[in-house]
């Protein structure tokens, strides 16, 4: 359990996030942006950890598999006591122990990450390593994004969890239906992804992923699971929406790759954060927001669709559609960070 409400530490998580990717020109904004509120309630709400005794043999095992979004676990780390949030500041420059992929060097990590796909298969190993000890004292959790379940591995490994009846294993699905240049659907189609999954023999849990009372509700019926399905080891589906919280990144791939320039793309970031942050919180990097921030110019390239098909779903025709999409579109959504 965590010093900070879920809700605080998401929007510290998507302010650092701002930062560390401006301050390094590194990349996965929207992927960090995206799982932020999936962080926020694990540490906040669900894994037992000491950050002051980072190896206790008690504490739940946490793997950030889509490891590209390492800025979002390393944010969570430092706010709940790991290391100094002065740290974060050194995120992707040369000699920093916070590259920026998941590095087990940092206290709290469990396991590197970035080579995508093989976070389950770890995580299993975790799992299974304790079921042989008879240890039930800790939980495994694996965060995978939906593009990383393009990866083989990822199903040997779901079908190893099935067969040593891994109860004790909870994988997330960061689902927004984005990858690195398009739609999920565009590159490697999953659909229909939860009977996927169940005919692999676990239990499915969908939620919306950016809302905490529902992934709070699915935490709880995880655990709930572990009694009712002995059998049985369970993933939670959460639907996201990549670039949850900034508007102009919502739902446009640019902001995989794009780091926050200079100029209306972090100030207007920083901005739209600045108005939507939760009480209780003060702004680490700019404590009165930003004061004349520069805006977009209509020739800025703001708002355009970069797919790299350009749209959503073009491989097929409405009637031979599998899903409708939450996030395949330009439309701005619902996140919970403009609510607050
Ligand atoms: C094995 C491997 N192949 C390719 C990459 C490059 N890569 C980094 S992020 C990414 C897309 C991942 O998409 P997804 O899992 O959906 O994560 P999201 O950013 O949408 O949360 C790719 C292909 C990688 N890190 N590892
Ligand atoms: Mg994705």
């Amino acid at each position: 359990m965590g010093h900070w409400t879920s809700e605080q530490l998401a929007w510290l998580i998507r302010r650092h996030g701002i930062e560390m990717t401006h301050l390094s020109g590194g990349s996965h904004i929207g992927a960090i942006l995206s799982v932020a509120d999936i962080m926020a309630v694990l540490y906040a709400d669900v894994l037992n950890y000491k950050a002051d005794e980072p190896k206790w043999a008690g504490r739940d095992r946490f793997i950030l598999s889509k490891g590209h979004a390492g800025a979002s676990v390393y944010a969570a780390l430092a706010e709940e006591g790991f290391f100094p949030v002065e740290e974060l500041k050194t995120h992707y420059q040369n000699g920093s122990r916070l590259s920026g992929h998941v590095s087990h060097h940092l206290p709290g990590v469990d396991f590197s990450t970035g080579s995508l796909g093989h976070g389950l298969s770890a995580a299993c190993g975790m799992a299974y390593a304790a079921k042989k000890d008879h240890d039930d004292s800790h939980r495994v959790f694996v965060v995978l994004g939906d593009g990383e379940c393009n990866e083989g591995s990822v199903w040997e490994a779901a079908l190893f969890a099935n067969h040593f009846r891994l109860n004790n294993l909870i994988a997330i699905v960061d689902h927004n239906r984005m990858q690195s240049l398009d739609f999920s659907e565009n590159t490697l189609e999953l659909e229909d992804f939860a009977t996927k999954w169940k005919a692999f023999g676990w239990n499915v849990i969908e939620i919306d992923g950016n809302n905490h009372a529902e992934l709070k509700s699915a935490f709880k019926k995880a655990e709930e699971y572990r009694n009712t399905e002995p059998h049985k080891p369970t993933v939670i589906i959460a639907d996201t929406v990549k670039g949850c919280g900034v508007s102009f990144m919502q739902n446009d791939i640019l902001w995989h790759y794009r780091f926050p320039h200079n100029g209306w793309e972090y100030d207007g970031a920083v901005n739209e954060l600045h108005n939507a942050r939760p009480a209780g919180v003060e702004d680490p990097y700019t404590p009165n927001g930003i004061q004349n921030p520069v805006k977009p110019q209509s020739t800025d390239d703001i708002g355009h669709d970069h797919t790299f098909t350009s749209t959503w779903n073009t491989s097929y025709p409405e009637t031979m559609r599998r899903v409708t999409a939450k996030s395949g579109t330009k439309e701005p959504v619902h996140c919970v960070v403009e609510e607050n």
